[in-house]
């Protein structure tokens, strides 16, 4: 017989999610809390994702916490936009701060969780053997986390560096190597500009182009810090009733409502001042939606990347094709780094990979790039990626994938029927937005949850099917409203192979998200069913 640790409630995930909802359990609630990490330090995506270049694409004042007047007050940026160690920093003191270093167990990887039903209880177990009873299960287990790493033929044989950049070794420089990246999506664009002048040659492997427009980065001053902090109560008011949640007000103006000459100076004005969001959300209000609105934010973009590589070519090889709706990109750089003499393009679709060679990466023309270095900016398995690599078994013994064997569903992005106080932060079909206003959105209102069944003696709480459905129907019905449908992407699962695409996000908006987590909590949680201690008791 096992021995176990028991405890209030299991976090798994020391992201911002996971760092978030210890802190609300523990510090505000009073419950004994575990939390697990397999990194070896908190910050989730920002432990993992050390490549060279690596940005948040959100804003720096609105990428971090809301919950707290003080860290909002004491914190400080130098940059429109925050970069990697600057997160991570960030994140390390909000752990210090909070006093949860303590709680939470580095270095071990949760393997396992079975529901024991006559207990009502879950049972994790860890890669190292531990084993720990709670009532609660929260997942913060990340959306963008669990690796994307394509089995090229012949990878085995490289006698080179292969580096996933979500995995990438602290402080691993590439200066002066031959290095090829494969991947162009955010992850890729970034750590290709930043490469680029540090390496002695580049070969960029482009499968599909992308869409992308200037970040801009700029210093920010002391004064416009004070400035924003002190109207941080209005800007966190705005963000959680908006819809991406970026920090600024969308777009209500119909593209083709105005003149050509006035989209232009509109897109024009968007693309001098920076960000990937703003260009699709508040320049026009249907450019996700409308197919022909779409095209004129597209069409400018190409013009634009034709514009900036010189090389007929390597622009051609560089220039997306088609509907402009993917999770919209922005970058440093990217498309000036291929006017680089010791940068290349190589235009997969048309010249595929044929497979890696000891020296480098043949493709079907025949020609080997001799590598020193593989960089995968691969992405990931989003969103249920890291569920399914673990154990998960609920009520009547059901496994999670078997349980989202037809697709990933959940109620509300927060959890799913037969998986009792087994809660998801950033679960399928949960919001699509700037994620930490979300992120505080889920774990504020699981949290009221525990909170509320600890109050009244709610032993179990777990949503019906029907409700679960509804809300998988909800998703969808928004989602085909959206362009977003029309293009393979990781926003549908359709970037790994093997994996089944299907609606992973709600893309209703955080303002309406919010909304119906209120009304659903507001009508003793409608769509829920509660089991009392009394009723198990009899
Ligand atoms: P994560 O930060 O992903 O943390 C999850 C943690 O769970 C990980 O540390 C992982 O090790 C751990 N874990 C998972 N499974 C287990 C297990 N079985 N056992 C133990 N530990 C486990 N979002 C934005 O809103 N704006 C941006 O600009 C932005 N930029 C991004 C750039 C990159 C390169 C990436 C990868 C993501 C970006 N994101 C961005 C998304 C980002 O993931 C979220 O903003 C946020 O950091 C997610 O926090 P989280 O706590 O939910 O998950
Ligand atoms: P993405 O957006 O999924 O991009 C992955 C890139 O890798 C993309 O260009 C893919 O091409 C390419 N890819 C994937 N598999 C292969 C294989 N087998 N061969 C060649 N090329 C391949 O991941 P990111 O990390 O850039 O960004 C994910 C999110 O994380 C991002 O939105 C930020 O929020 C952070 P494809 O387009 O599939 O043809």
């Amino acid at each position: 017989q096992n021995t176990f640790q028991t405890v209030d409630a299991v976090v798994i995930g020391a992201g911002f999610g996971g760092i978030y909802a210890v802190h609300k359990l523990h510090n505000e609630q009073g419950l004994t809390v575990v939390g697990f990490d397999k990194a070896d330090g908190p910050g989730g995506t920002w432990y993992w994702n050390r490549y060279p270049g690596a940005l948040s694409d959100t804003e720096s004042h609105v990428y971090r916490f809301s919950f707290d007047k003080d860290l909002l007050q004491d914190g400080t940026w130098k940059h429109t936009y925050i970069t990697q160690p600057e997160i991570l920093e960030y994140l390390e003191d909000v752990v210090d701060r909070f006093d949860l270093r303590r709680h939470f167990r580095f270095g071990t990887e949760v393997k396992s969780a079975t529901y024991l039903e006559d207990e009502c209880l879950w049972e994790v177990t860890t890669g190292g053997g531990a084993v720990y009873r709670a009532k609660y299960v929260i997942n913060a287990v990340g959306l963008l986390s669990a690796i994307n790493f394509p089995n090229l033929p012949g990878i085995d044989t490289f006698e080179g560096e292969t580096i996933h950049t979500a995995a990438w070794p602290q402080g691993k420089s590439l200066a002066g190597r031959r290095v090829g990246v494969i991947g162009t999506g955010s992850t890729g664009q970034q750590v290709i500009t930043a490469l680029a002048p540090e390496v002695e040659h580049l070969t960029v492997f482009v499968r599909t182009p992308q869409y992308s427009v200037p970040v801009g980065k700029r210093p920010v001053t002391t004064q416009q810090i004070a400035e924003i902090k002190a109207d941080y109560d209005n800007i966190w008011a705005q963000v959680k009733r908006s819809g991406v949640a970026f920090g600024f007000e969308e777009s209500t103006v119909p593209a083709m409502s105005v003149t050509e000459e006035e989209r232009r100076q509109v897109y024009e004005k968007a693309w001098e001042y920076g960000g990937g969001f703003r260009f699709m959300f508040e320049t026009f209000s249907d450019i996700a939606t409308d197919e022909e609105a779409n095209e004129t934010a597209a069409s400018f973009i190409r013009n634009k990347i034709v514009e900036t590589i010189k090389d007929p070519e390597t622009a051609r090889k560089l220039t997306p094709t088609g509907l402009f709706a993917r999770r919209p990109l922005c970058d440093d750089g990217y498309f000036q780094v291929f006017n680089r003499p010791n940068v290349e393009a190589v235009a997969i679709k048309e010249n595929p990979i044929r497979e890696v060679t000891a020296k480098g990466v043949v493709t079907e023309d025949g020609v080997l790039h001799e590598l020193d270095v593989i960089v995968f900016a691969t992405g990931f398995d989003a969103v249920d990626g890291n569920y399914r690599r673990m154990e998960i078994t609920g009520r009547d013994g059901v496994n999670i994938n078997d349980h989202w064997d037809g697709q990933p569903t959940s109620y509300l992005g927060v959890s799913t029927a037969k998986f009792p106080n087994w809660f998801m932060v950033l679960g399928p079909n949960g919001p699509f937005t700037n994620l930490p206003p979300s992120i505080e959105t889920q774990v504020e209102w699981i949290s009221d949850t525990v909170a509320y069944a600890e109050e009244n003696g709610i032993r179990a709480i777990e949503p019906t099917p029907e409700a679960e459905a509804e809300w998988t129907e909800t998703c969808t019905t928004i989602a085909n409203m959206t362009v977003f449908t029309k293009v393979d992407s990781w926003i549908f699962g359709a970037n790994v192979p093997g994996k089944k695409p299907s609606v992973l996000f709600y893309l209703g908006g955080l303002g309406n998200y919010r909304g119906v987590l209120d009304d659903v909590a507001a009508n003793g949680y409608s769509g829920f069913e509660l089991t009392s201690e009394a009723a198990v008791a009899a």
